[in-house]
């Protein structure tokens, strides 16, 4: 070909050269849409099945197209007078690649921005079939679910692993319709009233003139609000405690929160909380190892769940409910059932399980289904019903009201993620992003057109059977019930529940945050909170502070403590735990090895950490390197093994490593040694007499000492407490 653009031919012409079309990989059939991307029957017009299969939109075929289907021979050089331009108006896939790229952004959700998201699968145990109805909570009655967890405060590109509540919603594809459980995982509320809402996110959000810090309550409007707004106390110390800084999403309960009401086949209910118990425990990073991870990898959480069910440990959950009589007062044991803000303890009314949610599959694509799925919680199914709590029903009207900015109108149930695995025959239309062909004339009731279509179900065959409930005669009121004033007893009812360790957990976080507020009005008010709490708390942070620990200016109601609030003290599974294992000179290749086989058979994940990656020891049994000096960070690791050390006994260790030792050991890790390696410990300066720190002959029986640990989460000895 001629080096001379004029003497180049143009693409396409008769006689030009086609550019080449070969793939770099074989093409192949798309994968086939999950059970759960069904949708509601539609037809084209041509009478063609549509939108009920998505990959029929999506990438179908061997070869590149524009949107309307045409085969395309380049997508890398815009049409162009000559090879040098100027480029045409008329070059149609420039527009139209353009044109669409401008536009792939949405709104991102105004909470709650930040999430990560998994499919699973829902059986019931048939223990709740006796309160209520609902088909889903039948014995072995199995339900798709899609479940997406998320940060509050953060954008959508924040990090995973800041302080702040985290999300835990739930949509059940039932036969009977969606069922959407929109929780969190902390079981009480900043306010009471849903009329709030945009006040508390207003303040906890970055500063509105310079938009610092992302993601983080530890600033003065987020601690303005919640010390003017005393009710705001007991979810704030939840935030404060380990429950703010979870190890992992597969390690987090969710929470319900408000009272819902269960309707059985007769009509008669019963009020009830819902809970999420994670099979593998609950479990916190410790606040310095968060700081970390938002810096090392910001995808922590994201990360971990999508890699824990790629391999194969898929999370689970046993649902379960409190239960209580479904009185007038709307009252348990003196807690008032309508405000969100109060716990019942389990002591007093234990959870029930109900069923068992197993998580096993990722999104195929993150925008389609983690972004695009839409929550309600007025989503509900024959046989679950709301009660009156002022937050859930500010609630029923917030959540289908966003979605109409955030996903572009009203049709966002159409969208694959969103549809509902019943049959759907509805008199909505039209509207923005409409994708299905109705058919009919009369969209209208009664109406002679349609043949009368569609009739209405029967009373024996409807589905919502509005509970009727008494609504007490009274004046229209702008206020709350006397007992929704106590915003103390509760959160010292946490205080009182806390191990001594978490207590520390707690001090030092309200001193950090505190510590990061510049108004001193602020971190006075914030004391004169933590009086009401605690006095020892409030000392230690007015301490920490360098201010004068204020009386409390009220009495401090003690309570049973309730040891179900604790994470502290019980044993566990150890599936999906990463054990980090050092390699560095002259390390124990066999000891290495036999671990990484026995971490393997254990459901737990070996990363062998070098100095360099590759290969290591390579005759015969080569040892994989999965992360160097340069990559590792001890955040990744739940416990760490040092196989070995070098020959050479003057020489000092890498600066990386004493670093991650360190790490390790102040966060509270199992840490294990063999083949000498408790001098690189000594000189890393980890106490080999310390709790938690194994060392011993045999690499495996070092590693079951390990695994022993790793049970407990932590080396809860390691943390030093006055409390
Ligand atoms: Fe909310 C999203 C949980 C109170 C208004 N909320 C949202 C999500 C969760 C919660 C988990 C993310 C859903 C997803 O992954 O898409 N919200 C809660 C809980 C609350 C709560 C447990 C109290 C018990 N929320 C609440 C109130 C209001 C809202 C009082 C408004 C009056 N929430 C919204 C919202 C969001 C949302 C603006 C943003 C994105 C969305 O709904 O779809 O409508």
């Amino acid at each position: 070909m001629t080096d001379n653009p004029a003497e180049q031919p143009i693409p396409g012409a008769p006689g030009s050269v086609p550019p080449s079309v070969a793939e770099p990989t074989e093409p192949h059939e798309p994968l086939p849409p999950k059970p759960d991307q069904g949708g509601p029957e539609t037809v084209s017009p041509t009478g063609q099945p549509t939108g009920a299969d998505p990959a029929r939109n999506a990438q179908s075929g061997a070869y590149l197209t524009t949107a309307q289907g045409a085969r395309l021979y380049d997508t890398d050089h815009s049409l162009k007078a000559g090879p040098r331009g100027p480029v045409l108006l008329q070059d149609h896939h420039l527009r139209e690649k353009i044109t669409h790229f401008d536009h792939e952004r949405i709104p991102e959700r105004v909470v709650h921005a930040r999430g990560a998201a998994a499919h699973g699968v829902f059986r019931g145990y048939g223990s709740a079939s006796n309160i209520s109805k609902a088909a889903f909570l039948g014995r072995d009655v199995e339900t798709p679910v899609f479940v997406r967890f998320s940060t509050v405060l953060g954008s959508r590109g924040s990090a995973d692993t800041v302080r702040d509540t985290r999300g835990f919603a739930t949509k059940f594809y039932t036969e009977e319709g969606v069922f959407d459980l929109v929780g969190n995982n902390i079981p009480v509320f900043f306010i009471q009233d849903a009329i709030k809402f945009p006040d508390v996110i207003h303040a906890g959000k970055p500063h509105p003139d310079r938009e610092i810090p992302q993601a983080q309550s530890a600033h003065d409007t987020f601690w303005d609000f919640v010390t003017l707004h005393t009710e705001a106390t007991h979810h704030t110390l939840w935030n404060m405690s380990d429950r703010g800084i979870p190890r992992s999403y597969r390690m987090m309960e969710g929470f319900g929160i408000h009272t819902f009401r269960l309707v059985d086949a007769e009509g008669a209910t019963t009020l009830v909380k819902f809970h999420w118990k994670p099979k593998l425990g609950t479990h916190s990073q410790v606040w310095e190892e968060a700081q970390i991870a938002c810096g090392v990898d910001p995808d922590f959480h994201r990360r971990d769940l999508a890699d824990a069910i790629e391999s194969g440990a898929f999370p689970q959950w046993e649902l379960g409910v409190q239960t209580f009589p479904d009185n007038p007062e709307q009252m348990f044991q003196g807690i008032d059932l309508l405000d969100p803000t109060k716990i019942v303890p389990e002591e007093l009314a234990p959870v029930q399980p109900v069923g068992l949610m197993t998580l096993d599959a990722n999104p195929s694509n993150y925008f389609a289904e983690t972004e695009q799925v839409a929550f309600h919680v007025g989503n509900m199914v024959p046989g679950i019903d709301v009660t009156n709590d002022a937050l859930l029903q500010g609630r029923l009207f917030s959540y289908i009201d966003t979605q109409i900015t955030r996903l572009g109108g009203p049709n966002f149930p159409q969208l694959p993620i969103n549809r509902t695995h019943a049959p759907v025959n509805d008199m909505l239309r039209d509207g923005m992003h409409q994708t299905a062909v109705h058919r009919g004339v009369a969209p209208y009731r009664p109406n002679s057109l349609d043949g009368g279509c569609p009739f209405l179900a029967g009373e024996d065959t409807r589905a919502f059977v509005e509970v009727p409930a008494e609504v007490a005669a009274s004046r229209k009121v702008r206020d709350a019930a006397a007992s929704f004033d106590d915003h103390f007893s509760q959160p010292r009812l946490f205080w009182l529940s806390m191990s001594p360790v978490e207590r520390e957990h707690i001090i030092a976080a309200y001193t950090f945050e505190l510590g990061k507020c510049y108004e001193q009005a602020v971190k006075e008010r914030g004391l004169k909170v933590l009086a009401r709490i605690d006095g020892e708390l409030c000392a230690r942070v007015a301490a920490g502070l360098g201010l004068p620990a204020p009386e409390p200016d009220g009495p401090l109601v003690d309570s049973d403590p309730s040891p179900a609030l604790s994470q502290v003290g019980a044993l566990w599974p150890v599936d999906g735990r990463v054990v980090g294992i050092l390699v560095g000179k002259d390390a124990d290749l066999d000891g290495v090895r036999a671990v990484c086989g026995t971490v393997r058979d254990t459901g737990m994940v070996p990363l062998v950490i070098a100095p360099a990656g590759g290969v290591i020891g390579a005759d015969g049994d080569p040892v994989t390197v999965q992360r160097t000096y340069a990559t590792a960070r001890s955040v990744e690791f739940d416990a760490v093994l040092v196989a070995g050390a070098p020959g050479d006994a003057s020489a000092a260790p890498d600066p990386r490593v004493t670093v991650l030792l360190d790490e390790a050991y102040r966060h509270g890790k199992a840490i294990g040694t063999w083949a000498g390696g408790g001098r690189l410990l000594s000189m890393a300066g980890v106490p080999l007499d310390a709790p938690g720190v194994v060392e011993g002959e045999a690499a495996t029986e070092v590693l079951e000492e390990v695994t022993e640990l790793l049970g407990g989460h932590r080396v809860w000895d390691r943390f030093p407490s006055t409390v």
